[in-house]
Parts: structure tokens; C-alpha cells; sequence
């Protein structure tokens, strides 16, 4: 298949409420959505990049950059026989993965478009569902915390993660822990602590966590294997993990016990189902991430989440969780069983509301072949 045209939007689309993390606090997704023109067909992907390099190295800007003056162009010169030919057509750009991802997704939903199927990278999913949960940002104290997980409790979700930093770390966990004794709870610290803050975290150990998740530096693998015997909570990788190399280094390390598979910090979808695969193999489970991404990535990661080596919750709540309005006109809503329903639809099945999508556009650029 030969790509024809390629279109990109820097959007801005207002969260309901900041989303505030141990290093950075966001008001809206700065992402950057892609649409695609192949022999009449069309496609939607995006890049949940965010406002500032605090996550990982890219920003809207520099994914803005790095597709426009490489990733694109390179695109349109490769004859794609099939999705999984776009990471190696990318190779010779280092890093820049979540810009990578935009393209590699919207490729996938291409070629699915093209043969009139749904996402074949997820066609061996095992559900037609992903349980999924909600990842709450820090809050000003303790007793509002103790609203806001009340509310989606109340919505329904049935798995919470807290972010965490040093000051805000045992005794929110504690509280929440104290208030919802069953609750299925996690942490989050983004890479805030260090290795000697061991004793600290283990303060954690009581409360009964899924998981302590990406404690230590956003690339380090070999710290975290030292850490991990020290805790009794499970060890959790996410910002570690760029690709399936270093899956593998951590399974072999045994850097953590499980892993956080979010394919736009992978580069794309592909590596990312290369990475499931791994790490079932190597008997380790993982489970879906988010970056508050549109309703256009929303539904990819969806339909990745509900493939059978994701065992916990995602962090992919209802499009209301984010956004007053999506760019989408099928956003997803919460069932019962705090579970989300895998699009059948044709391609990734997210069908974009064009209209809002130009309201919320800051600036497009395209390119034809
Ligand atoms: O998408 O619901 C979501 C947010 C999940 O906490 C979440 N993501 O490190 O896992 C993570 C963070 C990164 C957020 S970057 C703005
Ligand atoms: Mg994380």
C-alpha cells in the first residue's frame, strides 16, 4: 500500500479537571492527531504527546518537528506490505516514539480499513472487553482525595491508582486504604524517588497495592532490579519500557513484576503486542497505561487492552473521565462490571467528530506524496 497524503493537527481539548502528577501538572491533552489518505481510504491515529518533556523526551513540539521534517516524509516513501513494515521504516530516527506511534497506528487502522476488518494486531483478543480503572492525580489534601475517588467509585470504576510523590505518598495511600478497605488499589510515583528511598516505599508494604509503579529514574532498569527484593507490594515498570528490548532486560534482570504497556511510549502497536507476547511467554503479566489520551487513541489502546496477558485494570477510563467533549462522535461509556466494550467497528472504530475536531485545532500541516 502506498500512503498518498498525511495530514496533522496540534489540538488542544480541555480536561474536566488538571491532571497533576509528582512532576507536572496538565490542564488538557496537547496531542497531535494524524489522518491518512490511502487509495481512497481514510485513517485516524494520534500521538498523546503532552504539554512539556516532564513524562518522557517528547513534547507536542518536538513530535510536531520530528514528523514533520522526518517520520512523514519518510513514510510516504515506503511501500508498506503490511503495518508491522513501519517501526523498521522509522529505525534510523532514535527515540522519539510517541510521534512514531501516531503514524504506526494510523497505518494500522488502514490496512484494517482496507480489508474491512477490525484492528488485526488485536484480532486474537480474547474478550470483547477490557477492565479498566482510574488513575487519579494528586490533590490538594487528603479529604478532597477521599471525594474524588469516592466519585468514580460511584461511577462505578472498581480499581484506583494514586499518584504519588515524597509527601504525598503513605498517608493518601493510607487513607484511601483505611476508607475502601477492598478497594483494588495502586500507586504511581513517575520516576520521582531514588534507590535509598527503599525503606521509604516499603512503608507501602501494608497497604495491600497491585503494584508500586515506575518509582525510580524513567530509564532505569538496574535500580529497580535492586529495589524489587526490598518491597513486599509488586514492582511496576512503565517509563522504563521503550521497546521490546527492554522488556526483555527487565524480565531478565528481573527488574519488576510486571509491566505497564502504554504502545504510544513503544513506538507503536506492533512492539507493543511483541511485548504482551514476551512477557506471557516469560510468564510475567502486564497491563494497559494511558496517557489521557482522545477518543482516537482511546480506542486503540481498548482494543489492545483486551488482549489475554493484560490481567489488571487499565488505566482507560470513559471518555467523560477527561473530556466535556470528545473528538469523537462514539466515546466510550463504563458498564457495570467496570469494563469497557472493544469497538467490532471497521478499522479502530472511532468515528471523529470533524466539527469539534477544527475547534479544538491549533495548527495543521500535510504533506502529499
Ligand atoms: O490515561 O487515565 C489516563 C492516565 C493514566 O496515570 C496515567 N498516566 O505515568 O501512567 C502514567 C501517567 C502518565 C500521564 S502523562 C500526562
Ligand atoms: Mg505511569
Amino acid at each position: 500500500m502506498h500512503i498518498n497524503r498525511i495530514e496533522l493537527r496540534k489540538v488542544f481539548l480541555p480536561y474536566v479537571a488538571p491532571f497533576e502528577t509528582s512532576g507536572w501538572r496538565e490542564q488538557g491533552s496537547h496531542a497531535i492527531i494524524v489522518r491518512m489518505e490511502a487509495e481512497d481510504i481514510v485513517a485516524w491515529g494520534e500521538s498523546p504527546v503532552g504539554e512539556n518533556p516532564f513524562y518522557n523526551e517528547e513534547n507536542q513540539k518536538t513530535a510536531w518537528t520530528i514528523l514533520q521534517d522526518y517520520l512523514a516524509p519518510m513514510l510516504l516513501k515506503t511501500e508498506l506490505a503490511s503495518p508491522w513494515d513501519v517501526t523498521p521504516a522509522f529505525a534510523r530516527v532514535r527515540g522519539n516514539r510517541m510521534a512514531k506511534a501516531g503514524l504506526e497506528f494510523t497505518v494500522w487502522d488502514l490496512f484494517a480499513r482496507a480489508h474491512s476488518a477490525a484492528w488485526p494486531a488485536c484480532s486474537a483478543a480474547r474478550e470483547r472487553r477490557a477492565e479498566v480503572g482510574v488513575s487519579v492525580g494528586i490533590q490538594q489534601d487528603i479529604p478532597t482525595l477521599l471525594k474524588v475517588v469516592g466519585a468514580y467509585l460511584d461511577d462505578g470504576y472498581t480499581r484506583i491508582k494514586l499518584k504519588i510523590k515524597p509527601g504525598w505518598d503513605v498517608a493518601p495511600t493510607r487513607a484511601v486504604r483505611e476508607t475502601w478497605p477492598d478497594l483494588r488499589l495502586q500507586v504511581d510515583a513517575n520516576s520521582i524517588y531514588r534507590l535509598e528511598d527503599g525503606p521509604h516505599l516499603a512503608e507501602l508494604d501494608p497497604f495491600n497495592l497491585l503494584l508500586v509503579e515506575q518509582p525510580l529514574a524513567h530509564d532505569d532498569i538496574f535500580d529497580h532490579a535492586k529495589l524489587k527484593p526490598r518491597l513486599r507490594s509488586p514492582l511496576c515498570l512503565d517509563e522504563s519500557i521503550v521497546s521490546p528490548d527492554h522488556a526483555r532486560w527487565a524480565i531478565e534482570l528481573q527488574a519488576c513484576d510486571i509491566i505497564n504497556i502504554k504502545p504510544s511510549r513503544i513506538g507503536g502497536l506492533g512492539d507493543a503486542v511483541k511485548i504482551h507476547d514476551m512477557a506471557q511467554a516469560a510468564g510475567m503479566a502486564v497491563w494497559h497505561g494511558g496517557m489521557l489520551e482522545t477518543g482516537i487513541g482511546r480506542t486503540i489502546n481498548v482494543a489492545l487492552a483486551s488482549l489475554p496477558n493484560f490481567t489488571l485494570p487499565g488505566d482507560i477510563s470513559a471518555n467523560d473521565r477527561y473530556f466535556k467533549r470528545d473528538i469523537v462522535q462514539n466515546p466510550f461509556t463504563l458498564n457495570a462490571d467496570s469494563t469497557l466494550t472493544v469497538p467490532t467497528g471497521i478499522g479502530h472504530g472511532a468515528i471523529v467528530d470533524e466539527d469539534y475536531l477544527d475547534e479544538v485545532t491549533l495548527d495543521r500541516w500535510e504533506i502529499s506524496a
